[in-house]
This record gives structure tokens, C-alpha cells and sequence, in this order.
């Protein structure tokens, strides 16, 4: 049984450090704090399995804040329990520069945080990637090593967002019954009630999904205590709904979407620590409640202590921590030597997706942690290895998923399944699917994880399916994103090499942008050093001085490589240079950039995708052969020559310069 009146002291503090940090701050959201804090309190005091002293322990529960605006909730949890890196002077600096307490939680930041929410369903769609990843891992490891739950928070909006049913159904279907949602269904929303705009019944939903579900009153620890023990022994997971006022104790606020996202202001404040029995001043926890909360944080350690003891004697030990500290196994190197040189020996002429799965065929053996998938597309990513084994409803021993058409689902799953640790996923879609999968792509960007995108049919080579399908500004628009990579390989060899770099980045995504068409390969001489590393460089050199450089990526660098050859025929001498990484060659050093951009005093740049971006290597005066409109549908080399994407288009346009 809870102690009801130490509860709501507990419950109180939060309440009071959230109304508190916001009003300092002048700005912040003190509802949904002021409205979860008894259900944050149950699970924190009685369920969550963490120790503050190890924020990174591996087997401690996920809590994911969903609702990344109630992120007072959080840093007063982490505060109260005892996390060394949330200090009250960081509470007291909430919202301010370099402080540990931005406005929305940043893992990469504050200690304790497991993953960036803010925009609303990432969170939900982040932990369902977190839990499918803990069943793979007590599947591989066994549970000794590795058996936690992952619990959500989730507001209306997160439920309201598109990626919450695919993440919902998804996880309903694999029944990850780990996995426990605590709705705090409070029927407000920032234009006011959510009757304004919605009518679903989330419990009705969730079920539909295959979910356990049930109704509780969220101001009751009793009720919530009693579903969170129900939970526990779910066959499904479940959606704990919690009916709770938002901004609970706000005289006048409370209940109401004044109560969401400003300041409440000193009267309302004086009313609320009333209402509450709360007399403290600002920042000042009473020494026997916040004594309270630091023994509910230390309740995890003896099971810690029992976890490190198990996690000594597993004969898997060496391996697990390889895998938490993403070090790349040792032959992998050796891997993707082999490979390259095969390929330099055969110069197969094969699309860019097909290099892909030849490059799986062999990583895939030597990587076990690595967990492909495709949304829907797996015959046309090529990402399906002969002996992969598929992730399926309970049994969890495979390796291939199956997101079904959920990009943005998947791509926020891959987020879960890379910073859960142990598991290093790789998806695939459509390149000009990207758009649904963006908003997840972006917090692995911001965040740093190390999420690969296999991203195939890149450009209007794609041909029949037309203009609805083929990428124009999506590289544009990928490379715009700080921190992302983006990669198109030329041929079979870059494809090798740009899949080696993808997987030697372990604090950030990488695109591979692949091609549906065949290539001619580009490079047919073998170079142990990764060409690709450097983003660019010079592929075919010039017969003598250059008159012109021709920058390519992708499927264009053959279509360089003849029109270079055009070039020589008249006579004007060309150089062509492979740029698989438009912004990785950016970030080169500037000596380094020079000497692969080089002194021809005509540069074209071609790319069956929009200028934009190119004018950082070739100039405002450079020429630009690409795509200026959507594209059309049609075999792809009447697609080519329709848009005016040939050799004879970039010989012309460079000859048409040189002489004129
Ligand atoms: C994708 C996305 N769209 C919009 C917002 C801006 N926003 C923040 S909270 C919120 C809705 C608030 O309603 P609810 O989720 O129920 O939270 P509550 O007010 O109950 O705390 C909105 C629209 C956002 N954070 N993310
Ligand atoms: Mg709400």
C-alpha cells in the first residue's frame, strides 16, 4: 500500500520545483509536471528500475518523456532522486545557456535523459525501437544479461501525431509487452480543450492495436500503482490512460490550457503552494522529502549490484560490451578488403542498391549486431541476406525486421534501437520516401546516433515509376541537415566504401543513397586506402593540363567519365572528379578541398538531382547539369535524355565555354 500523505509530499516537490524553474525562467510548460507528478511518483518510487549513481547502467528500465514540453517533470525526478548531474542550481537554470536543463530533454546533454524529444511522438516511436531492441538482446545475451521495460509518458499530442499509430501498431503486433505507455490524458491541448479537435478513444485504439489497455485516475497513486503491477505481467504491451488535471493545484490555471506552456505568475503560484500545503520558498525541498526521495533513488542499487554479479559470470560479457561500446568487430576491416578487391577483379556492372547487398552478404556474417530492415520494400532495397532470419511477434532470436509502410515508424525505431546500445540498425526505404521519415532522421542528426539509411531508387533512374517516386531535392535537402551524412556511390567499389564509412560513424546517421539502375563501374583499379573518406576525389585524371574538371556523384560519375572521353575527342582535356559526399568534402580542411577542386578554370558539376549546394564547389558561374523540375515517368534512359542529363550535354556545355 502507498503512504498516501508521503506520496502526495513527494508528488508536491515536483509540482513545486516545475511551477518554480518555469516562473524563473519566465517560459516552460508547468502543466503536465503539475498534472503527472502522482504518476511519476508511483513509477519512480516503486517500479522504475534505475540507480541515479549509473545513469548508464545497461539493464535499467527506459523512462522516455514522450512529451519533451513537460521536461521539468524529468529534471525534478532527476534532481529529487539523486542524479549527480542535476544539481539545484541546474533546476535553478532551466532554460538557460549551457545549462543542463534545455526546454526539451537533450540525451546528449543531461545524464539520466535516454533519448531528444520535443516534437511530439518521436518519444513514443523512439521507445518502441528501445523495447524491440531489449527483446533482441535477452534473446542473443539471455536475461540474465539483459531484462528491463521501457515506460513512456506520453500527452495527447503524442497520440495525436501520424507516427504514433505506426509505432503503436508496430509494437502491438510484435507484442513488445515491455513496453508500458503512461497516457496523461488530460483532454487539453495548447488551443484549449481537446474536444476542439479530436474524438478518439485512445483506449478503444490502442486495443485495436493489440494492446493491453486500461482507464485509471491519474491523481490516484492507488489506481496507478495497482495498473502498473498489472502491467508488469502483461502478455501485450500496455497503455496505462491516466485521467489527470493539467497543471493540478493551480487555483484558477488548473484543468485549464493556461495551465500548458507560460509562466503561472506569482498570484497563482501563491494560491497553488496553498492549495498544495506547500509553504517552502522556491527551490527548497524540505530536508525529511527530499531525504525521501534520495532512498527511493538508491532502491535500484542492490539490484544493480545483482545484475553486475550475473553480468561477470556471462560467458558473453566480452562480446556485450564490444557491442555497448560500438567498437566494429575486428575483421571487419579484412571484410571489406576482400570485398573491394573481389569487386576491382570482377568490375560487375550493377546498380548501386545491388553493390549493397552484395557488400550485406558479407558484413552481415561478421556483424552480429547488425539489425537491417526495410519499410515494406525489402525485394527493391536489397537488404535481405540469404540467411537472414526475420524479428517476429515473440520471438525475437532474428535479426530482419519487417516495419511494414511506416518510414517515419521505422526511422524513429532504429533512433530506440541505437541508443538502447548493443544493436546497430540499418533501414530502408525510398529515397524520396525520406520526407516521411524526416522528422526521426533529424533527432538522430541533433542527437548524434549512429542510424543508417538505405535509401534506394535515388534519382529519376529510377525511370517508370515516375515523378511521384523520384528524388529531385531530396540530396539537397539531406545534405542541409547538420550533422547528417549523406553518401551516393558511383559503382560497386564506392558502394563498399561508403558502406565502411557508414558503419565506422558511431556518433551519427549516414544516408546511402542508391541507385536502382545499373552502373557501369567507375573504379576498376584497386586502392586499399577508402577513396570515399575524404567525401571527393579525382577518379579520372586528365591526359594533360585540364581545361575543365567535371564534379559527379553517383550514377553521373560514369556518365562523367564518357563525356570526358567526348571532351578528349575534341580535344579539350578534362579531369572528372567522384564527389560522393557533397558536405563530408566540405568539412575537408581547406588546403585539402583545394587541391581536389584544382585550378581548370571550367568546372560543371552533374547530378540527375537540383543544383542547390553544388555552387559551394563549383561557383556561381560554375555549369550545373541536373534537374531543375520534377521528373517523369518513363523508361529511365529516355528519362535522361529528355532532361538532358548525357555525356554529349556536359561535353557540349564545357566545349560551348572553353571556345566560346
Ligand atoms: C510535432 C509537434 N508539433 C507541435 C508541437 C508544439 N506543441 C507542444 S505541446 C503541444 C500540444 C499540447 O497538448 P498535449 O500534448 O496534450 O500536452 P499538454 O498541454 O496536455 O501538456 C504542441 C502542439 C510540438 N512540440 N511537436
Ligand atoms: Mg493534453
Amino acid at each position: 500500500m502507498i503512504d498516501l500523505a508521503k506520496h502526495t509530499r513527494m508528488a508536491n516537490a515536483i509540482r513545486a520545483l516545475a511551477m518554480d524553474a518555469v516562473e524563473r525562467a519566465n517560459s516552460g510548460h508547468p502543466g503536465l509536471p503539475m498534472g503527472m507528478a502522482d504518476v511519476a511518483t508511483v513509477l519512480f518510487t516503486k517500479y522504475l528500475k534505475f540507480d541515479p549513481a549509473d545513469p548508464t547502467w545497461p539493464d535499467r528500465d527506459r523512462f522516455v518523456l514522450s512529451a519533451g514540453h513537460g521536461s521539468m517533470l524529468l529534471y525534478s525526478l532527476l534532481y529529487l532522486s539523486g542524479y549527480q548531474a542535476m544539481t539545484i542550481d541546474e533546476i535553478k537554470n532551466f532554460r538557460k545557456l549551457h545549462s543542463k536543463t534545455p526546454g526539451h530533454p537533450e540525451n546528449f546533454v543531461t545524464p539520466g535523459v535516454e533519448t531528444t524529444t520535443g516534437p511530439l511522438g518521436q518519444g513514443v516511436a523512439t521507445s518502441v525501437g528501445m523495447a524491440l531492441a531489449e527483446r533482441m538482446l535477452a534473446a542473443e545475451f539471455g536475461e540474465d544479461v539483459v531484462s528491463h521495460h521501457t515506460f513512456v509518458l506520453c500527452s495527447d499530442g503524442d497520440l495525436m501525431e501520424g507516427v504514433s499509430q505506426e509505432a503503436v501498431a508496430l509494437a502491438g503486433h510484435l507484442r513488445l509487452n515491455k513496453l508500458i505507455f503512461l497516457f496523461d490524458n488530460n483532454g487539453i491541448s495548447i488551443d484549449g480543450p481537446l474536444t476542439l479537435s479530436d474524438s478518439v478513444d485512445q483506449v478503444a485504439r490502442f486495443k485495436a492495436a493489440g494492446w493491453n489497455a486500461t482507464n485509471v485516475d491519474g491523481q490516484d497513486p492507488q489506481q496507478v500503482d495497482a495498473a502498473i503491477a498489472d502491467a508488469l505481467q502483461s502478455e501485450r504491451p500496455t497503455l496505462i490512460a491516466c485521467k489527470t488535471t493539467i497543471g493540478f493545484g493551480a487555483p484558477t490555471k488548473a484543468g485549464t490550457s493556461k495551465a500548458h506552456g507560460e509562466a503561472l505568475g506569482a498570484n497563482e503560484i501563491a494560491g497553488a503552494r496553498k492549495n498544495l500545503e506547500w509553504p517552502s520558498p522556491p527551490f527548497e525541498i524540505p530536508a525529511d522529502i527530499l531525504s525521501d526521495w534520495r532512498e527511493a533513488g538508491k532502491r535500484g542499487r542492490p539490484q544493480r549490484d545483482a545484475w553486475t554479479k550475473r553480468f561477470a559470470a556471462s560467458p558473453k560479457k566480452a562480446e556485450f560490451e564490444r557491442r555497448l561500446a560500438r567498437k566494429r568487430p575486428a575483421e571487419l576491416g579484412k571484410v571489406f578488403a576482400a570485398l573491394k578487391d573481389k569487386l576491382v577483379a570482377d568490375k560487375p556492372t550493377i546498380a548501386t542498391r545491388k553493390a549493397s547487398e552484395l557488400v550485406l552478404d558479407v558484413v552481415v556474417p561478421a556483424m552480429p549486431e547488425l539489425v537491417i530492415g526495410s519499410a515494406d520494400l525489402t525485394p527493391s532495397n536489397n537488404t535481405k541476406t540469404k540467411d537472414a532470419l526475420d524479428v517476429r511477434p515473440g520471438m525475437y532470436g532474428g535479426h530482419y525486421i519487417h516495419y511494414g509502410i511506416r518510414e517515419h515508424g521505422m526511422a524513429a525505431a532504429m533512433n530506440g534501437i541505437a541508443i538502447h546500445g548493443g544493436l546497430q540498425p540499418a533501414g530502408a526505404t525510398f529515397l524520396v520516401f525520406t520526407d516521411y521519415a524526416r522528422p526521426a532522421m533529424r533527432i538522430a542528426a541533433l542527437a548524434g546516433f549512429p542510424v543508417i539509411y538505405i535509401m534506394t531508387h535515388d534519382s529519376i533512374g529510377l525511370g517508370e515509376d515516375g515523378p511521384t517516386h523520384q528524388p529531385v531535392e531530396h540530396l539537397a535537402a539531406l545534405r542541409a541537415m547538420p550533422h547528417m551524412r549523406v553518401f551516393r556511390p558511383a559503382d560497386a567499389v564506392e558502394t563498399a566504401e561508403c558502406w565502411q564509412l557508414a558503419l565506422d560513424r558511431i556518433n551519427g546517421p549516414t544516408v546511402l543513397a542508391l541507385t536502382r539502375q545499373n552502373l557501369a563501374p567507375s573504379r576498376t583499379t584497386s586502392s586499399p586506402a577508402n577513396l570515399c573518406a575524404t567525401g571527393a576525389y579525382e577518379i579520372s585524371p586528365a591526359a594533360d593540363k585540364a581545361s575543365a574538371t567535371i564534379f559527379a556523384s553517383g550514377s553521373e560519375v560514369e556518365l562523367a567519365i564518357k563525356a570526358q572521353a567526348l571532351l578528349k575527342d575534341r580535344n579539350i582535356s578534362a579531369r572528372v572528379v567522384s564527389v560522393p559526399s557533397l558536405e563530408l568534402f566540405l568539412e575537408q580542411p581547406e588546403e585539402a578541398r583545394k587541391a581536389i577542386i584544382g585550378n581548370a578554370p571550367i568546372k560543371l558539376a552533374v547530378e540527375a538531382a537540383v543544383r542547390f549546394g553544388w555552387d559551394a564547389i563549383i561557383g556561381p558561374d560554375g555549369l550545373f547539369v541536373g534537374m531543375k523540375s520534377f521528373g517523369a515517368s518513363a523508361p529511365y534512359k529516355d528519362v535522361y535524355a529528355y532532361f538532358g542529363i548525357t555525356p554529349e550535354a556536359v561535353a557540349d556545355a564545357i566545349a560551348k565555354r572553353h571556345n566560346g
